[in-house]
């Protein structure tokens, strides 16, 4: 342990235990934006020999730290000041535990005396108060010497059982503590076993079985938490050896390859709604799957269903579950795997045989529009060839958001590894790209290519510095389509300021990355598209593509237009 001489003691201090309590816990990345009273603690974490990403805005920092949490099992960290930084920090914390990803946001605070009797400190907020509600748990330390219990119960609380999002404040006061060297290494904790396996009841397993087993066209669906539990050769096995079609969600797309004989993805709409039996395995019946009723499944039903997941309260949300199948993914499917032994039916084949049909069918139908290479590029044509580069590069990690820049490509590009697509998740929200990207290439070595609207881009659009600045394998593309959705939008009222949903005309993003060092593209058909793209992919170099799309090719809100209020007075305007 870093430590200073005093005398004959040894002396320690709270920022020195701060990094070693994380460091032992095999944190060995810190993501966030320094200044008061954090600086000292992110340039001693870096001199200590962790990674420290500095980033351009908080939430860009907390979003990155979030997908590193998806993506390696361990708590992503963000570093914050206090309150504004804090704050910033906030939706990405929030968006991490709706998303059941485990992070820590660790954020400086003003000094708890002033805080609390409001005397206006530098930056005051009583933080904890404020986190609380957005997160899994939060957690405040004053005594250094309770550092290492902080951080332990921060590990714990993100990583087990549902994970998720965990405030842990820091005040100012508590860096600069010193306590003696011996009593502060004795005080750190190595969480053992944070994430414990959660072993499901075998009567659970049975039952789950059972209900399986009488399908006559059973569906299997596979969430971001099946992705997350990385149990990727056993739910593989399951699902071959069920002969179930199965459907992933998006960020689950790749578990499986979607060229997998057994893929629904491209006859979604015909399994959820002709299915008998669902298993989720990792996904909530939440408004991405129409919360399991109505047209989409083809109201009135029957269906019964059956549900792994390792949050108990999950179960019933939204409908019956048949079969509530309740502990973590990898030993969930084991014990499936081991009650399925010797012959099992495996799916009916007239069922598998209409799924089949119903896909080759729609891959048909959508092919040709996937090969137009014309200019303007429409989405189909551009997203076309961004498929053809994964399918050539399937370790590349694809970020993406937008509306339809996120709803095509979804359901366009075929995803072959796992934990290869990052992407809105369940709130949807704008502006995960860029952080997203920073960490995926940060974290697994993996070329990155983040295909973003220009609406979307704008929200994280700054950290093209910090891309540049780390030198990282991320290829950015962002659809110009000059605006929301679409980019012919005019102002009703004819007036001169221009329509809500417009940007400025014909922009030139690939300059921002240029103004940093990095390199340009602007593309104009889907040929130049991929040509681009895989050089940047090939050279690993920082680079930004404005791809120039359609304006009137888009719809609104993409694909889930359906959820925008109307007015009824709107005709009469
Ligand atoms: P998607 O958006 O892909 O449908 P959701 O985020 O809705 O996925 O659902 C993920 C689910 O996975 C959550 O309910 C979460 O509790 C669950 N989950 C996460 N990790 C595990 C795990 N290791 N074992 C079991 N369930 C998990
Ligand atoms: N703010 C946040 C944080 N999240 C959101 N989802 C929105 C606003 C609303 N919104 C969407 O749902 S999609 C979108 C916004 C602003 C941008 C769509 O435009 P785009 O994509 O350019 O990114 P397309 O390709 O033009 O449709
Ligand atoms: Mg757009």
């Amino acid at each position: 342990m870093a430590a200073q001489a005093a005398g004959e003691q040894e002396l320690t201090d709270g920022f020195h235990l701060v990094i070693e309590a994380l460091k032992l816990n095999g944190i060995n990345t810190i993501y966030g934006v320094p200044g008061i009273p954090i600086t000292d603690l992110g340039r001693m974490a870096q001199a200590a020999g962790m990674r420290v990403i500095s980033f351009r805005h908080e939430q860009n920092a907390g979003n990155a730290a979030a997908i590193a949490g998806f993506l390696t099992r361990k708590p992503g960290i963000c570093l914050t000041v206090s309150a504004p930084g804090f704050l910033n920090g906030l939706t990405a914390l929030a968006n991490a535990t709706t998303n059941c990803f485990p992070m820590i946001l660790i954020s400086g605070s003003s000094e708890r005396e002033i805080v609390d009797l409001q005397q206006g400190d530098y930056e005051e907020m009583d933080q904890l108060a404020v986190a609380r509600p957005l997160c899994k748990a939060a957690f405040r330390v004053l005594h250094a010497a309770d550092i290492g219990i902080g951080v332990a119960r921060a590990m714990r609380a993100a990583l087990s059982g549902r994970p998720g999002g965990v405030y842990l404040d820091l005040p100012a006061k508590l860096f600069a503590q010193v306590l003696n060297a011996e009593t502060g290494a004795g005080s750190l904790v190595k969480v053992v076993d944070p994430a414990p396996a959660q072993i499901p009841a075998p009567a659970a397993v049975k039952r789950a079985l059972d209900v399986l087993r009488s399908a006559r066209r059973p569906l299997i669906i596979l969430g971001k938490g099946a992705a997350y539990a990385q149990a990727d050769a056993a739910i593989r096995a399951f699902v071959e050896k069920s002969g179930a079609p199965f459907l992933p969600m998006s960020m689950a797309k790749g578990l499986l390859p979607d060229t997998h004989p057994q893929c629904a993805g491209a006859a979604r709409s015909t399994v959820l709604r002709d299915c008998d039996v669902v298993m989720l395995i990792g996904a909530r019946l939440n408004w991405l799957l129409s919360h399991g009723k109505g047209k989409t499944w083809g109201e009135p039903h029957a269906k019964r269903f059956i549900q792994i997941d390792i949050e108990p309260k999950e179960m019933d949300s939204n409908v019956e579950i048949a079969a509530p199948l309740v502990g973590d993914i990898g030993s969930c499917v084991a014990a499936l795997l081991d009650g399925m032994e010797g012959k099992w039916p495996a799916s009916p084949a007239d069922w598998s045989e209409a799924v089949r049909t119903k896909r080759e069918e729609n891959i048909a139908k959508m092919a040709p529009r996937l090969m137009k290479n014309s200019a303007p590029m429409d989405f189909h044509g551009a997203l076309g060839a961004l498929r053809t580069v994964i399918k050539s590069r399937p370790d590349t990690i694809l970020v993406n958001e937008g509306a339809n820049t996120l709803d095509l490509a979804r359901g366009i590009i075929d995803m072959y590894q796992p934990r290869k697509r990052l992407d809105v998740g369940t709130w949807g929200v704008m502006g995960i790209g860029m952080g997203y990207a920073i960490a995926a290439a940060i974290e697994t070595g993996n070329p990155v290519l983040a295909v973003v609207g220009d609406s979307a881009f704008g929200f994280s659009g700054m950290e093209v510095e910090t891309i540049c600045r780390y030198q990282l394998p991320v290829c950015v593309v962002v659809f110009n389509n000059n605006g929301i959705y679409r980019g012919t939008d005019v102002n009703a009222a004819g007036g001169t300021d221009p329509a809500t949903t417009v940007f400025v005309k014909d922009a030139r993003y690939d300059r921002i990355a240029e103004a940093f060092g990095g390199a340009g593209g602007h593309a104009t058909t889907p040929d130049e598209l991929a040509r681009a793209v895989n050089k940047a992919i090939e050279l690993r170099r920082p680079t930004l593509i404005n791809a120039v799309i359609d304006p009137a090719a888009g719809s609104e809100s993409g694909r889930i237009g359906n959820l925008n209020p109307q007015s009824v007075l709107k005709k009469r305007q």
